[in-house]
């Protein structure tokens, strides 16, 4: 780690590493040096991010149009809202080793917080005015100046069709464990699709999306006010749609997505209401009315592609999410199952009022 770290244009010196363990796909570290600076190592996993120079050229493009909107905050409080990349000695974003590996180094934001459960309206409030800024900012970067880093990532049709050959060459065993989730999949199908349908005929804008916007990717402070948007890793064109169904997943979800006591994971109406109220009043402004108007079901649809993904694998065996034990995918399932139940009796009262 430390002859990693010393690829880089670092201005201290290593001293210990330890591992973030949070995310599903790429492996994190955090770098402490000899100062009070810090910094986030992390390797990007290439078999899910087929073009990591792209991926990276994402992320700084996206940090670059951000750092050019804020130009009126001091160094100090661009260095917390706005993530920066540190140059790899030989000048690219990224340092590539032994043929196989990429790395980007970032500087640790030190002021910040992470909840991987929401546990007050104050926080989802603030949860949804950050998301709603990141999205307001970049809505005015052209999304032509992006790759999409995976190709159909949240596109519902592509999605359904993988999780349809999962269950063609799926052990007995892991289908037959699936199978009340197969059948429920099976029911929702065609309201699933309704948003990549408003996308596909154009009634929906395609806009920069960060297509990863689960609460522990917000850094609050310690009042908790949000402060920065993290892992861009995903920023791509989407619809706005993406982001607002993922935070609300995770936002409103009263358990994290690994509990395994269902009867912890509800759908928080209080908090589902207090994003809103702070997404609309920092985005509200961009959206169109027909934007607006399906954000609820947005709610319900990302929460159902992660089902669907996660269940997916786990008829696949498990090859792309990381699993800490046999059935971990089953068990995401069964908690994102219960959270939609919970979300659907709630329903009537998402509605915006427009
Ligand atoms: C993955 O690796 P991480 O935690 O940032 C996944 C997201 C899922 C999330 C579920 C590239 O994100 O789409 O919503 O797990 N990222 C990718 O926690 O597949
Ligand atoms: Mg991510």
């Amino acid at each position: 780690m430390h002859s990693i770290f010393d690829q880089f244009e670092h201005k201290f010196n290593f001293q210990s590493y330890s591992e973030l363990t949070s995310g599903h796909i790429n492996n994190t570290f955090l770098i402490i040096t000899d100062s009070c600076e810090h910094y986030v190592l992390q390797c990007i996993n290439h078999h899910v991010f087929k073009n990591v120079p792209g991926l990276i050229s994402n992320k700084v493009t996206v940090s670059n149009h951000l750092l050019k909107k804020l130009n009126d905050l001091s160094p100090k409080e661009i260095g917390k809202k706005v993530l920066c990349f540190t140059k790899a000695k030989n000048s690219e974003n990224f340092y590539y080793t032994d043929g196989i590996s990429y790395w980007n180094l970032m500087p640790y934001i030190e002021a910040g917080k992470i909840h991987e459960v929401v546990t007050h309206n104050e926080i989802a409030y603030e949860g949804g005015k950050l998301m709603g800024e990141f999205l307001n900012l970049t809505s005015d970067l052209d999304h032509s100046k992006l790759i999409e880093v995976i190709p159909k990532f949240h596109d519902m049709s592509f999605r359904f069709q993988q999780y349809k050959l999962a269950i063609q060459s799926a052990r007995v065993d892991r289908l037959k464990k699936a199978e009340p989730y197969i059948n429920w999949v099976s029911k929702l199908r065609d309201e699933m699709l309704i948003l990549q349908h408003l996308k596909e005929t154009g009634k929906i804008p395609i806009r920069v999306t960060h297509n990863d916007t689960k609460i522990s990717n917000m850094l609050f402070d310690e009042k908790n006010r949000g402060i920065c948007v993290l892992d861009t890793d995903t920023v791509m064109p989407g619809i706005i749609h993406y982001d607002f169904g993922d935070a609300i997943r995770t936002i409103c979800n009263t358990a994290t997505e690994d509990e395994t006591d269902l009867s912890k994971v509800e759908f928080n109406l209080e908090f589902y209401k207090s994003y809103t109220k702070g997404f609309l009043e920092k985005m509200g402004g961009v959206l169109t009315p027909i934007e607006i108007q399906y954000l609820p079901l947005a709610a319900k649809t990302m929460i159902f592609i992660i089902v669907l993904r996660f269940l997916t694998d786990y008829l696949n065996n498990d090859v792309y999410f990381k699993t800490k034990y046999p059935e971990h995918n089953l068990d995401r399932t069964k908690n994102q199952f219960k959270l939609i139940h919970s979300l659907e009796q709630q329903f009537n009262e998402m509605i915006i009022d427009l």
